[in-house]
């Protein structure tokens, strides 16, 4: 069992703290549980039944009030979402089967394929969305069964695309990474609940062109993901080229853009050869990314101060 880095807690002090509220069919829950059992850590399981309508229990939305597992509770910190939860444990367990790889490239592409499962595949199956499809759209079980499915399809030919040049026995290399936890359970639950032909939704293998410009932004004014990205490379100070997607007009899926991103949405970053389309993926990079000092604008004079932060004045933009 993996101990915490730098002290010397118990194994049985470790093994009586964590514990994952979990539901067996939950792919989010599944996340967590290759990566609890990849790292060797114990705990305790604690089942909610989904179907049942446990995830309510005033007892359960104590730990996570929107209802939703996986929870990892560990000693005084509740921890409610798969991504976090994931994240956590990597850091915690540092030298225990590293789900990211060291390549920060790699490691990008680790956080895209993630998140494009996480946002763009399995809220569209979630229990709580179906029932609301049901409610409001057709309580016809066809209809029900199209949202999954077509969800499915878009995200994974993006993920193919994606993954394409990376893949190797598994989804970035010969390693189980970040990205194989996320795509093992929402393959087996396109398979086995969602009845989706998985052989058949291959992407084409042709090669992208060539992307050697500097970093550039995909982006619509309106669209509250791009703006995450745009506070993001104002505060780290980076230049960027701004490419203008009317998503009312409909320019995410033109031919151009869904090269970039198939699934098409925005924002997309594209850096030199990298192409990133998941704001969550984008930021986690650029804040491990190493920026050049500041030009010398932000050290002096009240007219240039404004420049120290440009991120606030895009926030205050943004409200
Ligand atoms: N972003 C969250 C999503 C969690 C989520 O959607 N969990 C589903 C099971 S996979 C759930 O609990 N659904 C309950 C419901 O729909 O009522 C995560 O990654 O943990």
């Amino acid at each position: 069992m993996a101990s915490e880095s730098g002290d010397n807690k118990k194994e049985s002090e470790l093994k009586l703290k964590l514990k994952l509220y979990s539901y067996w069919k939950s792919t989010c829950s599944f996340r967590v549980l290759i990566a609890l059992n990849l790292k060797g850590v114990k705990y305790e399981y604690k089942a909610v039944n989904l179907l049942k309508g446990e995830q309510f229990s005033p007892e359960f939305t104590k730990l996570n009030p929107i209802g939703y597992v996986p929870v990892l509770v560990d000693g005084d910190l509740v921890l409610s979402d798969s991504f976090a939860i994931l994240l956590y444990l990597e850091e915690k367990y540092p030298h225990h089967h590293p789900f990211l790889p060291q390549d920060l490239h790699k490691k990008a592409i680790n956080f895209q394929a993630a998140n494009i499962v996480s946002s763009s595949i399995q809220p569209f199956q979630n229990i709580a969305t179906l029932k609301c499809i049901e409610e409001k759209i057709s309580s016809d079980p066809d209809v029900k069964l199209a949202w999954p499915q077509h969800y499915t399809k878009e995200g994974f030919v993006a993920l193919e695309r994606l993954l394409k040049d990376y893949a190797g026995r598994f989804a970035t290399g010969d390693e189980v990474y970040l990205a194989d936890l996320f795509l093992a359970p929402q393959i087996h639950a396109a398979i086995k609940w969602f009845n989706v032909d998985m052989a058949s939704e291959s992407g084409d293998n042709k090669k992208e062109g060539e992307l050697k410009l500097k970093l550039k932004l995909y982006s619509y004014w309106k669209s509250t993901c791009s703006f995450r990205v745009r506070i993001a490379l104002n505060l780290k100070g980076l230049k960027y080229e701004y490419k203008a997607v009317d998503l009312l007009k409909g320019e995410q899926f033109s031919p151009e853009f869904t090269k970039l991103n198939p699934i098409g949405f925005v924002p997309v970053l594209v850096d030199g050869d990298l192409v990133l389309s998941d704001s969550f993926a984008i930021l986690l990079v650029l804040f491990r990314r190493k920026v050049p000092p500041p030009p010398s604008i932000v050290t002096s004079g009240s007219s240039q101060k404004s420049h120290q932060f440009p991120g606030i004045n895009c926030i205050s933009y943004c409200l």
